[in-house]
């Protein structure tokens, strides 16, 4: 990535930075086409699936962001994952199953990350999982003082489920500086959006948790990268999350055993026609920022090292067998050692669990009530006791007979927005916009409905019109009897048992 970074959306982009868009969508695009021959050679292990046609969304989105930025790319989104630096040879060996791949072959597909360098959380599910996760990435940097962005992607489908709203919820009260791309490709599997939700435009969906949105033509990979780019940097300002809905369009089945048969040829046709590389080819002849020997150079760049990776990939060994049963568990394969962000020795024992500075026994009004024997011990524990009678002897400040010092008053440290964000960048507090409705108060508190909004102090809320209670059964009296309301037979002493014996309220 050579982007700058502190460049403002609005910022022209270098020539530099045209090539690179164009190097890393064709090199997404052709790292694919392999794989599919690869697959029908039988030597991809698992499923393979397809961003054809969507390449400008991952490539766009990711190249906004900063090395110091995360991502939780899903099945779709290798062309972010070349962006934040994943050698092909990485991709062709995890799909391959080789030992030579970050899972040492014991994962497939795109299931794999880099916290360490890259900042890459594995795809744990293409469903919405990843937004609270996402989100919780987000907020640690924030604590850490990081100033980073945490970004993920969710399909049209993904974006109907619990976890996508709950996620979103979570990311939005807590001003998260988290980036969301809701990648529209008209299907989820072979459902289509106009039959899985009512609204046009799932960008819509951000106005429910107060969460700014954009829609962007998802095959301009200019458009996706500005948005993305403005979005990102909003985050970074300290002003919460984002969410981007991109239009595009999935060209081929859900995985490579779909042949989507169940998508009209016209809308093919018409997608086909607007394929973000073309598009993006004919933007950079018409702006004259390449010519046709600049692209044959990316273009056989891209072959060569293609090669030399997927070379590498096919001449890796298999895992060896005895490494099967291995890494199932930890079993002190590794190293756990806590990251302190403090002196460890703060944090330990003994500093962390010193002796109490006094105790009751040795409290004088105590002491006295123990001689006297009276009532005084009572009142001691009703009365607290001034610090400086509660040190007992062997305290310092008994010793010294002056009076224990107060505590002292931690003075809040400025937030790490304010901390890091850049020169002359608007610094947002975390004081929300709204004002909140404190614990404990809902719509039956008085002073709570008496709300200038509400004068007439109304309820929020109408009752549902009273049906009849669906205890008894319509036929019958109640369901605590037999079909002809009868008891359910008698027992061995013959009393009825519509009731458990072992319980004289008929409970369970
Ligand atoms: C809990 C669960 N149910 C079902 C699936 C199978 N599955 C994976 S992706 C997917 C459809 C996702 O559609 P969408 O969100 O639109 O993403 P797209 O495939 O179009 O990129 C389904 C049903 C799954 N992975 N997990
Ligand atoms: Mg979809």
């Amino acid at each position: 990535m050579t982007q700058s970074a502190t460049q403002p959306a609005t910022q022209p982009m270098t020539r530099e930075q045209h090539l690179d868009l164009y190097y890393y969508m064709q090199l997404n695009r052709q790292l694919e086409e392999r794989m599919v021959r690869l697959f029908r050679q039988n030597k991809i292990v698992g499923g393979l699936y397809s961003s054809l046609g969507q390449e400008a969304v991952s490539v766009g989105t990711c190249y906004a962001l900063e090395k110091r930025d995360w991502i939780a790319p899903m099945i779709r989104n290798i062309g972010a994952l070349l962006v934040k630096g994943v050698p092909p040879r990485d991709i062709f060996t995890q799909h391959m199953a080789k030992f030579t791949s970050p899972t040492l072959g014991k994962d497939g597909t795109s299931h794999f990350g880099d916290l360490k360098v890259r900042h890459i959380v594995s795809p744990i599910s293409m469903l919405g999982d990843l937004i609270p996760v996402m989100t919780g990435v987000a907020m640690a940097g924030r604590y850490l003082g990081q100033n980073i962005v945490a970004l993920t992607w969710i399909g049209d489908g993904g974006s109907s489920t619990g976890a996508f709203h709950e996620g979103l919820g979570l990311a939005a009260s807590q001003r998260a500086a988290f980036v969301l791309i809701i990648e529209n490709n008209q299907w989820a599997y072979s459902t289509p959006v106009s039959r899985q939700v009512p609204i046009q435009n799932l960008a819509d969906r951000g106005a429910a948790y107060g969460i700014a949105s954009a829609i962007v033509d998802g095959n301009d990979v200019v458009a996706v990268y500005q948005a993305a780019k403005e979005a990102v940097n909003e985050c970074r300002a300290g002003r919460g999350p984002r969410i981007i809905e991109v239009k595009t369009m999935r060209m081929r089945g859900h995985a490579q055993h779909d042949p989507a048969e169940y998508v009209p040829k016209e809308m093919f046709d018409y997608w086909k026609a607007r394929d973000p590389i073309t598009l993006y080819e004919k933007y950079l002849s018409e702006n004259k920022i390449w010519d046709a020997a600049a692209k044959s150079e990316i273009d056989a760049r891209i072959e060569r090292e293609l090669d030399v990776e997927q070379k590498f990939a096919e001449d890796s060994p298999l895992p060896p067998p005895e490494l099967a049963e291995e890494g199932v568990y930890c079993d002190g394969c590794h190293k756990i050692e806590a990251d302190w962000k403090r002196a460890k020795a703060d944090l330990m024992p003994p500093k962390s669990s010193i002796d109490p500075t006094w105790r009751l026994k040795d409290l004088p009004a105590y002491t006295q009530a123990a001689i006297t024997g009276g009532n005084g011990a009572k009142t001691s524990s009703q009365t607290p006791v001034p610090a400086a009678t509660a040190a007992p002897a062997s305290h310092p400040a008994m010793q010294k007979s002056v009076p224990a010092p107060a505590p002292e008053r931690i003075q809040p440290q400025p937030g790490p927005q304010a901390a890091h964000a850049a020169p002359g960048t608007e610094v947002v507090t975390e004081e929300p916009a709204v004002p909140r409705v404190p614990f404990g108060r809902g719509p039956k508190d008085k002073a709570f409905r008496q709300s200038p909004e509400n004068p007439q102090n109304k309820p929020a809320y109408t009752r549902a019109p009273k049906e009849k209670s669906f205890s008894r059964n319509p036929q019958e009296k109640s369901f605590s009897k037999g079909p002809r309301n009868k008891p359910f037979g008698k027992n061995a002493q013959g009393k009825p048992f519509t009731k458990n014996p072992q319980d004289k309220q008929g409970r369970r």
